[in-house]
């Protein structure tokens, strides 16, 4: 078997696992900040290939890892159920994860690691930037999870990371990390920490309304980025939400405004020249319209006026972690040099002030997006 790093803990995850022949590759894969993520390509006798995606989790990030595979077990077996009652492919749509040889559905490696193992599902790709026609799709996508779960009971998932969109409570983490300062590196980021302490009172919008009542808890992603819907090669439809990590209860503005964050721009979240960042308002209507196609009606009229919201604090929560993690040390977030952090929480800061400056429109584009699905339902 080729091992590309990691060699002895690969081979004791993948013994605990019986796969169809001989598994003859393990290679990293994908992009996650997270998570160690391979992909392992196993043999049959005749010569037949068959991928998997071996996944351990980051224990940094989960610290109780069992919680995290209950709610994933949960949530795929209620969208299994929902994808074939509509005659789908639940196989395609929804992951489908395998027991270890000994009946579990994880194992743990002698460090104490949780590593699961999921089907590849094969022609699909995964995106990292959008055209308008993917992030449209990618809308539908996150808006059809949203239906698909309408009538989950969030009450029996675990809340596998508390408070993970609390803005207010990011911002706290944020203010403690300043305050401590421990590399000295706040005076290379004295912008960026002025521009975060600037908008404390935004961080607690969506709390505040949640607390007030103006808005149902459901079962939402919580981590909507682009590439985490796999798209179908021959139609480029979104056909399957992955990375369930973060499925917990939460708000439809959290969904919305995450997949914003990453997707309605032209850059990568670590792009160095801020002159090429910018937040695209049009790409942002096409997401709405499919978000909204996607969830076929399941959203209030106070959660679609709390959308812009939702892309404001998405964005700027992001940029306060980037940020809180580059004065920690970086400890969270895996990087690939020193600056990156820095890097990725300027990107995030030129895009709410983006956001800010384009605060009507986006409110437009909401207002219009639901009007025209209106007329067309009725
Ligand atoms: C992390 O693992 P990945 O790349 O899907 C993070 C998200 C951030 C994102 C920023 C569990 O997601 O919350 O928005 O990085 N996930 C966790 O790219 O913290
Ligand atoms: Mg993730």
């Amino acid at each position: 078997m080729e091992i590309a790093e990691n060699e002895a803990v690969l081979r004791d995850v993948t013994a605990a696992y019986a796969f169809p022949g001989a598994p003859v590759r393990v290679t990293p894969h994908g992009a996650g900040h997270i998570n160690d993520t391979y992909c392992v390509v196993c043999r049959s006798g005749e010569g037949k290939e068959t991928r998997f995606i071996l996944q351990g989790l980051s224990p940094a990030a989960f610290p109780r890892p069992e919680e995290v595979m209950e709610n994933f077990i949960g949530v795929t077996s209620h969208l299994r159920k929902k994808i074939e009652a509509a005659g789908g492919d639940p196989l395609r749509e929804t992951l489908d994860l395998l027991p270890t040889r000994d009946g579990r559905p994880y194992h743990t490696d002698p460090a104490g690691k949780v590593w699961r193992l999921v089907r590849y599902i094969e022609n699909t790709v995964c995106l990292r930037r959008a055209t308008p026609e993917t992030f449209e799709a990618a809308g539908r996508a996150f808006g059809r999870f949203q239906f698909l779960l309408r009538d989950y009971p969030a009450g029996t998932l675990r809340e596998t990371v508390p408070g993970f969109h609390d803005t207010g409570r990011r911002f706290s983490a944020f203010l403690a990390a300043l305050r401590e300062d421990k590399l000295r590196r706040a005076k290379d980021a004295e912008a960026e920490i002025r521009f975060a302490l600037e908008r404390e009172r935004d961080c607690f919008a969506a709390t505040d309304a949640l607390r007030e009542g103006k808005l149902p808890l459901r079962v939402t992603h919580n981590d909507t980025k682009l590439d985490n819907v796999l798209f179908d090669k021959d139609t480029m439809e979104g056909i399957c939400v992955i990375d369930l990590d973060t499925v917990m209860p939460g708000l439809s503005l959290y969904d919305f405004g995450d997949a914003i964050r990453y997707g309605a721009n032209h850059c990568a979240e670590d792009e160095e020249d801020l002159s090429k960042v910018s937040f695209d308002l049009d790409l942002y209507a096409r997401f709405t319209r499919g978000f909204l196609t996607g969830a076929q009606g399941v959203f209030t009229e106070t959660e679609l006026a709390y959308f812009p919201w939702g892309a404001k604090l998405m964005t700027l929560e992001c940029g306060i972690r980037f940020l809180t993690d580059y004065l920690e040390g970086d400890r969270y977030f895996r990087i690939h040099d020193p600056g990156q952090n820095l890097r990725r929480c300027r990107t995030q800061f030129k895009l709410v002030r983006d956001m800010e400056a384009q605060w009507e429109e986006m409110q437009r584009v909401i207002c219009g997006a639901a009007a025209a699905l209106k007329g067309k339902n009725e």
